[in-house]
């Protein structure tokens, strides 16, 4: 175990509140990253300093804090840049390291990553967050070694590094877009079942919510990026249309642009969805940011918000009388349960908007009907009798009259 010293600022636009609830999650970053904090320490400024970012003054006070707590690890919340850690390194001291919530984030990643795909992403967004901090290994080395010449040295290895990493990115690239080919694939062959994607601030309950939902088990737990990869599973309900729910990789504040760079296409295809669940943590103290986080990433998506439904998550742990007033929102507890039917009450109500459920018996004469069912509606079973075809479809409703008088009228069931 290492031990971590965080730190924050509070500025002029951040009040000292919610500076200390970032400080708090970024707390809980360091715990999900198997350190143990053992110090918080808040700066105040007008504006982050250039050179320390805290301050001269501060980063003696860390120094000091570093040797009696035996921290090994500082973290800021915020990106710093190569000479703010160059800096803060030197005024520190020791053999501790410096490093940004950035990088803390993407080690996690980089622990937390199991399948193929999720590796590559992370790797891809390490090497690339590294690139340009890569000249901080050669100064130390210029420092210690000085002089001409070995400048010159530096320089030519650091441009080989460049271009090592370089060409790692370029070939990470090359095999994501490898994978993304072969999910599109497998997606095609998912078929037309109804997708529900769930989204939101990590930590909210996305992943019990699709437990609760498929009978699943994916792990849960009180952890930041319990989940990285997205899963697809049946929900375990009746519904009208055959429905896969999707778990996928929650959002954090101020998440490193490159691995949301790189982990787009993974979302993107989740978010395709029919029906989006963005689930928030109505328990959170700053739920209300959370839930402005996962909009600006859903716009920044292109998911058009009517196919979104708001989930406020946790209800066991708020009040009784937690009001949202929002429109297209539900309230549920995905640990216990409650109002869960509500909510799959909406996902019904969603599948039942597009289209019906419809049993057919179609002429083998009328091929052309049969050969429409397949190009645009969603063909769940079909069965070959002498002068007829039986088929179960979901028929969208703008073709509903061309089928409405294949109905059979034993088996009619109206979604409605
Ligand atoms: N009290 C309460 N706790 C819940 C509820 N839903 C989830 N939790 C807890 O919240 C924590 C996080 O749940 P997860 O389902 O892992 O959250 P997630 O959104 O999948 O998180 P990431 O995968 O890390 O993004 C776990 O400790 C859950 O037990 C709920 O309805 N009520
Ligand atoms: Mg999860």
């Amino acid at each position: 175990m290492e031990n971590v010293i965080a730190v924050g600022l509070i500025l002029p636009d951040l009040p000292k509140t919610v500076a200390e609830e970032h400080l708090e999650e970024l707390g809980k970053l360091i715990g999900t990253a198997g350190g143990t904090l053992v110090a918080r320490v808040i700066a105040k400024r007008n504006a982050p300093d250039p050179a320390t970012y805290v301050g001269k003054g501060k980063a003696e006070e860390l120094q000091r804090l570093v040797q009696k707590h035996r921290g090994s690890l500082v973290v800021f919340d915020d990106d710093l840049s190569p000479a703010q850690v160059r800096n803060l390194e030197k005024l520190i001291g020791g053999k501790t390291k410096v490093i940004d919530r950035s990088a803390l984030i993407l080690d996690i990643f980089a622990s937390r990553a199991k399948t193929r795909e999720a590796r590559t992403q992370v790797e891809l967004a390490q090497l690339e967050y590294m690139l340009p901090r890569l000249t901080r290994a050669w100064t130390h080395l210029e420092r210690q070694a000085g002089g001409i010449g070995t400048r010159g040295v530096g320089e030519t290895q650091l441009e080989l590094d460049r271009r090592i990493v370089r060409t790692r990115i370029a070939r990470l690239k090359d095999e994501l877009q490898r994978i993304e080919k072969t999910r599109a694939t497998q997606r095609k062959s998912r078929g037309g079942a109804f997708t529900v994607a769930l989204v939101g601030y990590t930590n909210a309950g996305k992943s019990t919510l699709f437990n609760r939902l498929t009978r699943g088990d994916t792990l849960a737990m009180d952890q930041l990026f319990a989940t990285l990869d997205a899963k697809s599973q049946r929900i375990a309900r009746e519904m009208p249309r055959e429905t896969v729910i999707i778990d996928t990789v929650g959002f954090i504040r101020k998440l490193p642009h490159h691995l949301v760079a790189s982990f787009r296409s993974t979302m993107e295809e989740a978010v395709a969805a029919d029906l989006v669940l963005h689930v928030i943590d109505a328990s959170h103290p700053q739920h209300a940011e959370q839930r402005e986080i996962g909009e600006q990433v859903l716009a920044d998506l292109g998911v058009d918000s009517a196919r979104v439904v708001d989930v406020y998550n946790k209800s066991d742990r708020v009040d009784e009388h937690f009001d949202v007033r929002r429109r297209n929102s539900v309230v549920v507890s995905a640990l216990t349960g409650e109002h869960i039917d509500r909510l799959v009450d909406v996902i019904r109500d969603r599948e039942r908007e597009g289209g019906e459920l419809l049993h057919l018996e179609i002429p083998h004469a009328d091929a052309r009907l049969i050969a429409q069912l397949h190009e645009r509606a969603e063909v769940y079973e079909q069965a070959t009798n002498d002068e007829t075809v039986s088929i179960s479809a979901w028929v969208p409703n703008n073709l509903m009259n061309l089928f409405r008088a294949f109905v059979t009228a034993a088996r009619k069931r109206r979604a409605s």
